[in-house]
């Protein structure tokens, strides 16, 4: 009888010392010292054991009960927290730390800045106003008539009868025309609206545009200005094209093209097989503009340009589709 429960206490022991965690340490509980375990009913049949051998047996078993109680309680004691992973494996000082992952600049702002940069190392400032305008400031000092195309539902957003999200930034520039006399060098950056969206337009986009008025501005101030301006924001050696065009508020008016970026000329899908890539317009000031502002028309001319942000982004990144710059995919956002 003593035989068995020391045989018992054994295995007990065998198994403690072979338990690698917790759950290990409970089975062996459990095994042996549970409602059905193996010393539990050696306990309970106890008295069925005759009266002379009860009492050692009695004595024995409670003794090996309460030393394996010890046992797991100890074991349990000397395992506290070496079952953790962390405690398995050193800690390596050596590995570099985690990156923080900070925001950047948008691509469009860094493009946006670029441009600007570019112009005002030329000499001109830098002028912000208001993305809600009055159709006074947004078409009718532009020279932009009642009925023009450009006003049609489909392209501006009406707040009110006379109230319109800005469909380009040159409302700034009669602004800044009408608190400034000439000389006058100025850029309007910004967020303009125009009800369009598909592959390359979204309903809100951003512009940079540009004046400058004085005495003996030309046509050549024009195109040096803008060739300069295109030399520095592409390749040195970008091959461009003044393109006669039309624009209410300037006249001539043309629009400049680069050779495609993608084919070189040889006429791609981008470039819609024509070589050329369009990237602004621009124009000599319509008198009409300078009339609205109260400039002489006899003393002062102008020229003035205007650009697409996320086109020239495309553009000089390759990218085919406009709305990657607002999906804010951060997959995408992160190459620039
Ligand atoms: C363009 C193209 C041509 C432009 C005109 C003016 C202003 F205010 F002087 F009349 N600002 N910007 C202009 C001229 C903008 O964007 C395609």
């Amino acid at each position: 009888m003593i035989q068995a429960i020391r045989q018992i206490e054994a295995e007990a022991q065998t198994a403690l010392a072979s338990a690698r965690n917790e759950k290990d340490i409970e089975a062996v509980a459990i095994r042996f010292l549970g409602r059905k375990g193996a010393l539990t009913g050696f306990l309970r049949n106890i008295a069925q054991l005759p009266p002379e051998e009860r009492a050692a047996a009695g004595k024995q078993a409670n003794e090996a009960k309460k030393s394996l109680e010890a046992a797991v309680k100890q074991a349990k004691k000397n395992l506290s927290g070496k079952d953790r992973p962390e405690n398995d494996t050193p800690i390596d000082i050596s590995l570099p730390g985690r990156r923080a992952t900070p925001g950047h600049t948008h691509p469009i702002s860094q493009i946006t800045q670029e441009i600007c940069s570019i112009l005002e190392r030329m000499g001109f400032s830098v002028a912000e106003g208001p993305e809600v305008e009055t159709d006074y400031y947004n078409f009718e000092a532009l020279n932009v008539p009642k009925y023009h195309p450009a006003r049609d539902m489909q392209d501006t957003f009406y707040i009110s009868d006379n109230i319109v999200l800005r469909t380009q930034t040159s409302p700034m520039q009669i602004r800044v025309m009408e608190k400034q006399s000439p000389p006058v060098a100025v850029i309007a950056p910004g967020k303009v609206f125009r009800c369009d969206s598909d592959l390359t337009h979204t309903p809100m986009f951003h512009q940079v545009e540009g004046l400058l008025v004085d005495e003996n501005v030309s046509f050549a101030d024009l195109k040096g200005t803008l060739t300069a301006f295109v030399h520095e924001m592409f390749d040195s050696d970008t091959s461009l094209r003044f393109r006669p065009s039309f624009f209410p508020f300037t006249e001539p008016s043309a629009e400049v093209d680069i050779l495609c970026v993608m084919c070189r000329g040889a006429g791609c899908r981008v470039c819609g097989q024509s070589g050329w890539l369009e990237i602004l317009g621009s124009g000599m000031v319509h008198p009409n503009v300078f009339r609205s502002v109260g400039y002489d028309t006899a003393r002062y001319t102008g020229f003035a340009f205007g650009m697409g942000v996320e086109r020239i982004a495309m553009l000089k990144y390759g990218i085919d589709d406009i709305r990657k710059f607002f999906n804010n995919d951060m997959r995408f956002l992160r190459q620039f």
